[in-house]
């Protein structure tokens, strides 16, 4: 199984070791396209000298090979929003991981989509439990 996994970068970087958390779990699943989303020297400043259009342009052909899209949207971020609409028009499989306790309220043009699993929890094994429920569904 091919998995796209999305969570924020320039959207803020407060997350990324619980990503790659989640990352290491999704593991166990598949091939995970996007790893480095778990990276903390990855900060999206540009200091990696690849350019917006090259990231675009990459990213969206993974995320159009995956099987399915796991994405972490407590921490908000306009990528990806922006992949999980891509991936919803593409007819993906999305499931997208929040945590209410953060005190933010998640967007309802993803809480509300009919074709978008949302799940709620609170600490990582608790996403654990969500992610694999979802994923041996495909297995
Ligand atoms: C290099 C040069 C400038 O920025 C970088 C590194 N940036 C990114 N590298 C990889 N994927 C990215 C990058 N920026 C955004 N993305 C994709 O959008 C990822 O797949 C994330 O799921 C999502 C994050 O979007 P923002 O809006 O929070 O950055």
């Amino acid at each position: 199984m091919k998995i796209y996994f999305a969570g924020s970068i320039r959207g803020g970087r407060e997350d990324a070791t619980l990503y790659a958390d989640i990352i290491y779990y999704l593991k166990n699943f598949g091939e995970v396209l996007t790893e480095h989303i778990g990276d903390p020297s990855l900060t999206g400043l540009g200091d990696d000298g690849l350019t917006d259009r090259f990231i675009h342009n990459r990213d969206l052909d993974w995320l159009l090979s995956a099987d399915v899209v796991v994405a972490e949207v407590t921490t908000v971020s306009m990528g990806v929003g922006y992949e999980i609409g891509r991936a919803v028009a593409a007819g993906k499989k999305v499931l997208c991981l929040f945590r209410p306790d953060s005190g933010k309220k998640l967007s309802a043009m993803i809480g509300g989509c009919p074709d978008i699993n949302v799940v709620q929890y609170k600490n990582q094994e608790e996403a654990k439990i969500e992610i694999s429920a979802f994923l041996k569904k495909f297995e």
